[in-house]
């Protein structure tokens, strides 16, 4: 991931080292942003607890309280005493998936989608016209077979997992082997048979499950 820097002027935080014509101020080198990125992700999602966290009904929790946790409580504290309230925001701000959702007050923050723990994130089921027309969902040739005969399954989170950009359903299949496979899912096909779509983020859509006849197997690439 790129840096995050911080515009002298109108204080915006922003990738570029340039910004309302003068030099922007580093706020994040690109290592510690993954590094931070990935733990948000990890304590919105799935292991709150493990920080002496809870999430509120819908997920949220307060910022100050997740940096609090980060620092004090979180069992690899110490790689995380750089950690300041400003991070977490220019993290949740320039996320490029939309992972994150903060608060108008700024001081409440969520993961927007990828959640194993039960919360209720309030997501409205998409109308016929609001729907892409195609989703993508990135998988391997492994659990093609299984895929095709149940359908694709929200498995340990809450919701199935799509896609609009076809390069982030790659992305996330070669997360899970080498062999990937790219779905093409047919979003009118899913709520035509009774089952919701909703949009989490710019990037990321959610469905309750996914029947077989709504997939195409659009490209398997060869093991290299
Ligand atoms: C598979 C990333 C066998 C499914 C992405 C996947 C996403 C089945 C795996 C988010 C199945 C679950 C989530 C069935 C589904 N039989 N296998 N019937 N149904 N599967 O990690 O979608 O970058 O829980 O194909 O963008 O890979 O982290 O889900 O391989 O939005 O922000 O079961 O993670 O976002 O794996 O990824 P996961 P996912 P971030």
């Amino acid at each position: 991931m790129r840096n995050i820097y911080k515009c002298r002027v109108c204080g915006a935080y922003t990738e570029e080292k340039e910004h309302c014509g003068e030099p922007t101020e580093m706020v994040l080198d690109g290592a510690k942003r993954v590094r931070l990125s990935k733990l948000m992700s990890a304590l919105l999602r799935h292991i709150p607890h493990e920080a002496g966290l809870q999430l509120d009904r819908e997920g949220w929790v307060g910022v100050d309280e997740l940096v609090e946790a980060i620092r004090t409580k979180w069992r690899n504290r110490d790689a995380y005493q750089w950690v300041r309230r400003e991070d977490v925001l220019a993290v949740a701000l320039l996320d490029p998936k939309g992972r994150f959702q903060l608060s108008h007050d700024m001081k409440k923050i969520r993961a927007s989608y990828g959640h194993s723990v039960r919360v209720d994130v309030g997501y409205q089921p998409l109308g016929v016209n609001e729907l892409p027309r195609v989703l993508y969902h990135g998988t391997i040739r492994e659990r093609l077979e299984s895929i095709l005969e149940k359908g694709l399954l929200p498995m340990k989170r809450l919701k199935v997992h799509l896609t609009v950009d076809e390069n982030t359903a790659l992305e996330v299949a070669k997360r899970h082997g080498k062999n990937v496979v790219i779905l093409v899912i047919d979003a009118e096909c899913v709520r035509r048979r009774g089952f919701n779509i909703y949009k989490a983020s710019d990037v990321v859509y959610l469905a309750d499950y996914v029947p077989p006849q709504c997939i195409k197997v659009r490209k398997s690439y060869p093991t290299t």
